[in-house]
């Protein structure tokens, strides 16, 4: 039976890290073979346009290369890792997928929705995610974490206030658009609890792992 594909979204330091750990061992503890991974990355060509889509200036490139390069790192992503995994029966929860493409660079970027449609279509056809957890949290909570955290800032992160403000509304927007799709959690609430929200969300919209 083909597996599930899980993603998980929203602004910098929600906390998707986090609850993917607890997401994979629950999913492990069940006996399910579970490929956790990320973008931009996941496959070695990926992580190298990972490296230069996170470092760098903040101007290094304008929105469309970015939507362009993140979908570049997609196709890959998908041809070699998620499609073959899920063909295997196995789930895949990706730390972030084609929604942050339609926040970062769509809304908070100004590259037009028509526009990033297009490319996915021209990309990946009608391949989309069956169920997407979006993090929902005040910017300036989640930055504070990254802060917290110690490591250098990304370019993503070093983007200005208003541009944080905008993708948070970007995210509900999606989710509001495609609810049969996604599922808004409140970060705010404590990591225990973020996770026992995402179980209850999987099992209601996608069943009982099996
Ligand atoms: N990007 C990506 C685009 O612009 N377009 C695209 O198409 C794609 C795919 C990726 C960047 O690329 C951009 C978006 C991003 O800017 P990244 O380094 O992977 O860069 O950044 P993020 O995906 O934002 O990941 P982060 O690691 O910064 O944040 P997480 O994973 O959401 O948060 P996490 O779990 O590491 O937690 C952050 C801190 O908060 C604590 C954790 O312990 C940690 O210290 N924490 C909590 N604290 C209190 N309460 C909770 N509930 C907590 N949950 C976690």
């Amino acid at each position: 039976m083909r597996g599930r594909f899980l993603t998980l979204e929203g602004g910098e330091g929600a906390g998707k890290t986090t609850l993917i750990k607890t997401l994979k061992d629950w999913l492990s503890g069940q006996g399910i073979d579970v490929v956790v991974t990320r973008e931009p990355g996941g496959t070695p060509g990926a992580e190298v346009l990972r490296d230069i889509l996170l470092n760098g200036s903040t101007d290094r490139w304008s929105p469309v290369t970015e939507a362009l390069l993140m979908y570049a790192a997609r196709v890959d992503h998908v041809e070699r890792l998620i499609e073959p995994a899920l063909a295997r029966g196995a789930w895949v929860i990706s730390d972030r997928f084609s929604d942050s493409t339609r926040a970062y660079q769509g809304v908070a970027g100004g590259v037009s929705a028509d526009r990033i449609q297009k490319i996915h279509a021209a990309a990946l056809g009608g391949f989309y995610p069956d169920l997407t957890l979006i993090l929902d949290l005040d910017p300036k909570v989640g930055l504070a974490r990254t802060v917290a955290r110690g490591e250098d800032a990304t370019r993503f992160e070093r983007f200005d206030t208003s541009f944080h403000d905008r993708l948070r509304q970007a995210f509900l927007d999606i989710a509001a658009e495609d609810p049969d799709r996604c599922q808004v959690l409140d970060a705010l609430d404590a990591p225990d609890l973020v996770a026992e929200k995402a179980i209850a969300a999987i099992e209601t919209r996608l069943g009982a792992p099996a």
